[in-house]
């Protein structure tokens, strides 16, 4: 898969990439990340990228020319499986939405910033929106971190066996059940019984128990989809 992310701060958005499973991944060849800074799509020499609000109102509001001129180049290159606008007012990701997209050869991700870019981006060229969250980021980069976490960790031989990705919470609508390591008790408390027994039918069992109540507790809106 190739990742193409449009930003203002690039600078912002790479680390994420350096560490872990996103940076095995690329090492792998499973994914590829590139970076494009909008600022060097300037409708000037000062760098301008972005201009008041028409209609005031605070905040400014990334300029369509920039965005287009970087696009523009990008598409000409490859066709893109999805357009994706990182931004609040969109529905928010789910493991569904990064399990279908993980199946994707080329994305490319435009993040806002200020008060986000001007609409006539998003009819022209934009195929799919997300937010990570109802809440509000100053910037759209962290919320792109994020779903290319979940995207290309879900991509086949980036986990290995031992992390497989299909036991993950919210994979079946279930948030994980609880795990424990070495010692088998620490001060009064002990693991479960159950996980010593070495009956795997019976741990499986345990687990789903376990994971249905917790669920049912903290998010009993996941086990109605
Ligand atoms: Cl994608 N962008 C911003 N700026 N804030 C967010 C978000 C995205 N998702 C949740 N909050």
């Amino acid at each position: 898969m190739r990742i193409d992310i449009i930003t203002v701060s690039p600078e912002l958005i790479k680390s994420p990439f350096e560490y872990s499973i996103l940076k095995r991944a690329q090492d792998k060849g499973k994914a590829e990340i590139h970076f494009h800074d909008l600022r060097d799509y300037a409708i000037n020499k000062y760098g301008k990228i972005d201009d008041y609000q028409f209609g005031g109102g605070a905040g400014m509001v990334l300029m369509i020319e920039p965005i287009d001129k970087c696009l523009s180049e990008l598409m000409k290159q490859r066709d893109y499986d999805e357009i994706i606008y990182m931004t609040p007012d969109a529905k928010t990701l789910d493991q569904g939405r990064a399990n279908i997209l993980s199946d994707k050869k080329n994305l490319l991700i435009l993040t806002g910033h200020y008060k986000g870019v001007d609409q006539r981006v998003r009819d022209k060229f934009i195929t799919m929106e997300i937010s990570i969250g109802d809440y509000v980021l100053s910037g759209g980069e962290l919320a792109a971190a994020v779903l290319c976490d979940a995207v290309i960790r879900l991509i086949p031989g980036v986990l290995g066996d031992e992390t497989s990705a299909l036991t993950d919470s919210f994979q079946d609508h279930l948030l994980a059940p609880p795990v424990y390591t070495r010692p088998a008790q620490y001060e009064d408390m002990k693991v479960p019984e159950i996980l010593l027994s070495g009956n795997f039918p019976k741990i499986d069992e345990w687990r789903h128990e376990e994971a249905l109540k917790r669920t049912k507790l903290i998010r009993p809106d996941l086990l109605n989809q």
